[in-house]
């Protein structure tokens, strides 16, 4: 008989809490562009379409139309008799990567444009975050719990690592470029991204990876960790910019 991981109450519950934030989030980042002249939005313009993009995700999620069962089995070997199957299907929200196939980048210009980062580093980091997520769905997908996923995690980790190399390494010295005010805010609020994304692959691999953690248990986190990601990151971002002309971008 199959074993069925799929989200209680709790995670139901998250999900819905979590899609009101990011509603909220959304209309105060909307009320903030609003009080600025339109020449000044970019940042509120990124920032708001990232708390959209999540609420739609989340709706999704809430309303369990973002989600799939996805199947795996594992082999049981014993002594002189032939292997048996455990079978198990998990949730797993496709939803999710939707949302960070679109809101990564987004939240990857906010932080190249606050350090002055140039087309072609900016084109590579976010390429690089797009091929994180996708290999990242696939590690998810592709192959029924089989070790290969691992293979694919591994493909998105390399590529996570290209994104911190173009944002710690070009974005800092850019930044540093601009003034000094500028680079210690860059240097603040790349770092809480960096901590913050990190957590998302460790959340992965104990969740979805080796099934370690309950469906109920990885919603609560990742609903935190898109809460620090997007309203608080956008909050931070969109204050500290009101108050630091240098921070201005001509586009
Ligand atoms: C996956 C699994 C494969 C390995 C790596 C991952 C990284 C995901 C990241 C997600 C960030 C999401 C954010 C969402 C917005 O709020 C795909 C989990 C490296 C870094 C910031």
């Amino acid at each position: 008989k199959p074993e069925y991981q799929v989200a209680g109450d709790s995670g139901k519950t998250t999900l819905w809490v979590v899609f009101v934030i990011m509603v909220i989030a959304s209309a105060v980042f909307t009320g903030m562009a609003w009080r600025v002249p339109v020449t000044k939005r970019l940042y509120h313009v990124i920032t708001t379409l990232i708390t959209i993009f999540a609420a739609i995700s989340y709706f999704a999620m809430a309303t369990g139309h973002g989600v799939s069962n996805n199947h795996i089995k594992i082999r049981e070997q014993h002594d002189n008799v032939p292997d048996t199957y455990h079978e198990v299907y998990r949730q797993v929200f496709w939803a999710r990567y939707v949302d960070w196939s679109l809101t990564t980048p987004l939240l990857l210009l906010d932080l190249s444009l606050l350090a002055g980062l140039n087309g072609a580093n900016i084109l590579m980091a976010v390429i690089a975050d797009i091929i994180m997520i996708l290999t990242g769905l696939f590690a998810a997908f592709g192959s029924e719990g089989t070790p290969q996923k691992w293979g694919w995690y591994t493909i998105a980790c390399i590529a996570y690592l290209v994104v911190i190399w173009h944002l710690a390494i070009h974005g800092r010295a850019q930044a540093a470029a601009k003034s000094d005010k500028v680079a210690s805010f860059f240097f603040a609020i790349a770092g809480f991204t960096l901590i913050v994304w990190t957590a998302y692959p460790i959340v992965w691999g104990i969740a979805d990876g080796s099934r370690r953690m309950s469906v109920d248990a990885e919603i609560i986190a990742y609903a935190v960790l898109d809460v620090l990601a997007k309203p608080i990151f956008g909050l931070w971002l969109l204050f500290t910019h009101a108050k630091m002309p240098e921070t201005n971008v001509d586009l």
